[in-house]
C-alpha cells in the first residue's frame, strides 16, 4: 500500500506537437481525461487557470466563477479533488517581454488580474494552493530588464496574491530556462529566499521538478530535500530528464533510477503526504505514442514511484549506519545498487 497520493494535469495527455512538428494524436476532451485519470488511479487533477475555465479573459470574473464551479462538479461526480490552480502567464500576447516582471507596467497589471481570477478558480475548484510557475520572469536579453528589480516585481506580485486572499498558499516552481534564457527563480534556493522576503512567508513554499533541477545542473533529491528542510515543499512535479537538453518531461525514473530512487527515498524518510500533498506527475507521452496508449506514461510513472517507494522501505538502514561508521561508502554505494537490481 502506498503512502502517497496523485495528481496530474489535462496538458500530461497531450497531442504530441513539439517545436518542429503539428499535432500527431486527436484531442482528448478534459471531461473524458478527467474520467480517465480517475480509471488508472489518480487522486486529485492539477489546472491551469484556463484548464477550468477556457477563454477566462473574454468572461466576467462572476462568469469565471460560475464555470470554475462546473469544473468542480464535475471532480466530485469522479471523486477527484484539485490540487492547485497555476494562472498561464505565458500565453498572452501581453506576457510575451514575462507577466509579473514585464517591462510594460499594464501588461504587469494583466499578470494580477489573471493571478487572482486564479484564486478565485481555486476556491471554486475547493483548493488553497496556487502554482507558480514563473515561465517568462527572466530575460531572453538580458539587458532588456533590470536584474534586481526583476525578482522584486514577483516579490510585489506574491505580496498582492497573500493579501488578496488571507487563507491561500503560493507554491513557486523553480526552473532555470525555456522558455525563458535566464529565469530570475531557477531553483529551491531562490524560491526559498523568495519566500523569506514575501509579506507572510508560512503562506510562500516550493513546488520541485525533476526535470527542471537537472536542467540547473541539480540534485533533483537534494532540491526536494533543501525545501523540505524549511518545511516548504507542498508539491512535486515527478519525471526524468536526460540531461541539459530542451525539457523532455519523461516518465519518472526512465533515465536515471538511482537519482529517481533518492528522490522517492527522502520523501519517504520525511513522510511525505502527511499534510496531504501529493506526488504530481508533470510527465509526457512520446510522440511516437498512439492515442490508445497515451496515458501508459502515467500509469507507469506511478508504477514505478511505488516500486521505489517499496525500495526505500526496504532499505537497510543498519547497513548504511554501519557503512557511514566504518566510512565505507564503496560497501553503501554498492549496496545501493544491488538493492535497485535485486528482484
Ligand atoms: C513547465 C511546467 C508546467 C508547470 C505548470 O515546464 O512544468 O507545466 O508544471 O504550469
Ligand atoms: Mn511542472
Amino acid at each position: 500500500m502506498s503512502q502517497f497520493k496523485f495528481s496530474a494535469g489535462p496538458w500530461n495527455v497531450h497531442e504530441g506537437a513539439d517545436a518542429f512538428g503539428p499535432k500527431v494524436r486527436p484531442s482528448i476532451p478534459i471531461a473524458e481525461k478527467i474520467s480517465t485519470f480517475k480509471d488508472i488511479g489518480l487522486d486529485a487533477v492539477q489546472f491551469h487557470d484556463d484548464d477550468a475555465v477556457p477563454e477566462m479573459n473574454n468572461l466576467s470574473d462572476k462568469q469565471i466563477i460560475e464555470t470554475a464551479k462546473e469544473m468542480k462538479n464535475l471532480l466530485d461526480s469522479h471523486d477527484l479533488a484539485a490540487e492547485f490552480v497555476a494562472p498561464r502567464l505565458w500565453e498572452d500576447s501581453r506576457t510575451v517581454d514575462g507577466a509579473f516582471t514585464s517591462n510594460s507596467k499594464s501588461d504587469r497589471d494583466y499578470a494580477i488580474w489573471r493571478a487572482f481570477r486564479s484564486i478565485d478558480i481555486a476556491r471554486a475548484l475547493g483548493t488553497d494552493k496556487i502554482v507558480l510557475w514563473l515561465a517568462r520572469e527572466g530575460t531572453l536579453c538580458y539587458e532588456s530588464k533590470d536584474p534586481v528589480e526583476g525578482p522584486k516585481h514577483i516579490i510585489d506580485a506574491i505580496n498582492k496574491m497573500l493579501a488578496y486572499d488571507q487563507g491561500i498558499k503560493i507554491l513557486i516552481e523553480t526552473k532555470p530556462n525555456e522558455p525563458i534564457d535566464r529565469s530570475y527563480c531557477p531553483t529551491m534556493g531562490h524560491a526559498m529566499a523568495v519566500s523569506s522576503a514575501t509579506n507572510d512567508p508560512s503562506r510562500v513554499g516550493g513546488l520541485l521538478e525533476t526535470a527542471h533541477a537537472v536542467l540547473a545542473g541539480l540534485d533533483p533529491a537534494s532540491e526536494i530535500a533543501f525545501a523540505l528542510a524549511f518545511g516548504k515543499l507542498w508539491s512535486v512535479h515527478l519525471n526524468d530528464q536526460n540531461g541539459l537538453k530542451y525539457d523532455q518531461d519523461k516518465t519518472f525514473g526512465v533515465e536515471n533510477l538511482r537519482q529517481a530512487f533518492n528522490q522517492i527515498r527522502v520523501l519517504v524518510d520525511y513522510n511525505y503526504g502527511q499534510n496531504g500533498e501529493y506526488i504530481g506527475l508533470d510527465v509526457k507521452a512520446m510522440r511516437t505514442q498512439k492515442v490508445e496508449v497515451s496515458y501508459r506514461h502515467l500509469e507507469n510513472s506511478m508504477k514505478i514511484v511505488k516500486m521505489l517507494e517499496a525500495k526505500a522501505k526496504k532499505f537497510d538502514r543498519d547497513f548504511q549506519k554501519k557503512c557511514v561508521a566504518a566510512r565505507d561508502y564503496e560497501a553503501l554505494e554498492m549496496y545501493v545498487l544491488e538493492l535497485l537490481m535485486s528482484s
